[in-house]
């Protein structure tokens, strides 16, 4: 039986449909602007998905196409479809070839994962403080300085956010640096992020979290270190004790004291 089927030609199909629908896919920018150094690898990761889920449409619809045309009935044939008892050929081959390519995917992910996670020297630690429905920001090397509504980090040094959630699951997304991290109340959750390109971005909360969740948003400035540095001396306000007392009750997760963190 599939010793009949014109498997170079179905082959063949199957590598210009892929690469016909890989070309047109890749000519999206997905994701919108990299501003971090954790962009460019994601969005490779992503084309490489996208290629693979070309193949694999590509060669479903090629097997499918073919089936409708070359087994169609004839006109007039009202008898039942051939008697077929298994294939063990293909049986290995559709078992194998997805297997293959999903732990490709899950390896190629890990080693990527591993990659934007690894802690740089000298990070900078920022604490999030989320509720509904407004972003808060802590610098522990800072002296605790603290702002409402406005992020500020300097360029090419690793930020290491603590994420503190006062009510309810937030989560933290700035969609140019790709990082997104759920806010749960109870534990810290932390999100490593290069900055790399300077500029104005936008926080967005990325999880239902009540109704004024469309608009909880803050700003986020990238910026050269000095100036970095001006901004957060120039904060007056210090992290208010009830939002310290969240830290110190999130210590399971959270290691680092209070006050402690690149400065
Ligand atoms: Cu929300």
């Amino acid at each position: 039986m599939m010793g009949r089927l014109p498997i170079a030609k179905m082959l063949a199909a199957t590598v210009a449909l892929t690469a016909v629908i890989s070309v047109v896919m890749l000519q999206i920018r997905w994701n919108g602007q990299e501003a971090s150094t954790a962009a460019p690898k994601i969005d490779t990761l992503l084309d490489v998905m996208i290629v693979l889920s070309a193949f694999v449409f590509a060669l479903v619809m090629v097997m499918l196409f073919y089936a409708l045309w070359k087994f169609r009935a004839k006109p007039g044939d009202e008898s039942d479809g051939e008697p077929i008892h298994g294939n063990t050929r293909l049986e290995v081959a559709w078992t194998l070839i997805p297997t293959i390519i999903v732990l490709f995917g899950a390896g190629y992910s890990w080693a990527v994962l591993n990659d934007i996670e690894e802690t740089g020297d000298n990070p900078l630690t920022v604490d999030v403080f989320s509720q509904q429905f407004a972003w808060s920001f802590g610098y522990p090397g800072k002296g605790m300085a603290y702002s409402e509504g406005e992020l500020h980090v300097p360029l090419d040094r690793q930020v290491e956010f603590k994420m503190h959630a006062l009510d309810v699951i937030h989560s933290f997304w700035v969609p140019e640096w790709r990082i997104k991290k759920d806010n749960v109340p109870g534990i810290t959750t932390t999100a490593k992020v290069t900055p790399d390109k300077v500029g104005t971005y936008e926080l967005i909360c990325t999880e239902l979290c009540g109704f004024g969740h469309a608009a909880m948003r803050a700003k986020v400035v990238v910026e050269p270190p000095a100036e970095f540095r001006k901004w957060v001396a120039g904060l007056e306000e210090k992290v208010p004790p009830p939002y310290l007392e969240t830290i110190r009750q999130d210590t399971e997760t959270n290691p680092i004291p209070v006050g402690a963190g690149g400065a």
